[in-house]
């Protein structure tokens, strides 16, 4: 397939070429998590290289994530058909003041797919809307995502909160995003970290086996 192509139409923000490209890779039954990693994951690291060096900037990053949100969903149901049966349930969300999502999309995505049943909280969530959540639903793992190093602490506050709320012992809390290590979630209290959305589902199986 044309990988190297999807790439550059990812970062050009070209949504169009993009899509058909991802289509046609479907359609010639390439296979799904592949064109992820490597077309569309793989073009994101180098926007965000790119703009850490300054040659691409806000509006340019943005039209980029929705190119790749548009070929995500493009992707959704190809990764579907490994389902097994639910598996448990798992509150999502990216903590307050952090507007990223393509991660925790993703993540929540393949944990589906796994047989997870997900809320999703969406982005900026407050410490006490997951705490909220936690009453309200009742699920078995809280998973939150972070992708500025500024937005980190909105975790530990978050760990707080379901502490100080007495849900901290009902439910396990798993962490990740792009600046988030093992070390930090373990300072901060976490259950679990996981670096990518892979180990995601493998975490959360973990727990609900044992
Ligand atoms: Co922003 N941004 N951004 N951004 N952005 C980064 C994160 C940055 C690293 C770019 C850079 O400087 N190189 C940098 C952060 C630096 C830092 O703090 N360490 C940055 C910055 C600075 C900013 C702004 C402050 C820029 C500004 O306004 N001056 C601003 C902040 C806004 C805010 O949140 N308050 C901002 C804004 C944006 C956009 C809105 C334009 C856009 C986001 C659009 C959207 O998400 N809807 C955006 C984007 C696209 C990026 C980059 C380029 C790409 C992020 C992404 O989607 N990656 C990013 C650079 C980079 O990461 N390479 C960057 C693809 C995605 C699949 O990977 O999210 O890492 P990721 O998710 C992975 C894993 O991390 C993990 O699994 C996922 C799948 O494998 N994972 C989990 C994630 N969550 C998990 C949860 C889990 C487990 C695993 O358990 C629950």
């Amino acid at each position: 397939m044309e990988l190297e192509a999807l790439v550059q139409s990812v970062i050009k923000g070209d949504i169009e070429g993009a899509t058909n490209l991802t289509n046609k890779a479907i359609e010639s039954g390439e296979d799904a998590q592949m064109v992820l990693d490597q077309g569309l994951i793989a073009a994101m690291d180098i926007v965000g290289e790119k703009f850490a060096k300054g040659l691409m900037f806000v509006p340019q990053m943005l039209r980029s994530a929705k190119t790749m949100q548009a070929c995500v969903a493009l992707l959704k149901p190809h990764f579907h058909g490994e389902s097994i049966k639910t598996k448990g349930r798992i509150i999502m969300g990216t903590v307050k003041g952090d507007l990223h999502d393509i991660g925790k999309n993703l993540v929540a995505m393949m944990l589906e797919g796994a047989g997870f049943q997900i809320i999703d909280l969406g982005v900026d969530v407050a410490p006490e809307t997951f705490v909220k959540a936690a009453v309200e639903e009742g699920g078995h793992i809280i998973g939150l995502s972070a992708l500025l190093s500024t937005t980190m602490p909105a975790m530990k506050a978050t760990i707080d909160a379901l502490q100080k709320a007495g849900q901290r012992k009902n439910i396990k809390v798993m962490i990740g995003g792009a600046p988030v290590t093992a070390e930090f979630a373990k300072e901060i209290g976490a259950d679990y970290y996981a670096s990518d959305a892979g180990s995601a589902v493998q975490e959360a199986k973990r727990l609900m086996n044992a």
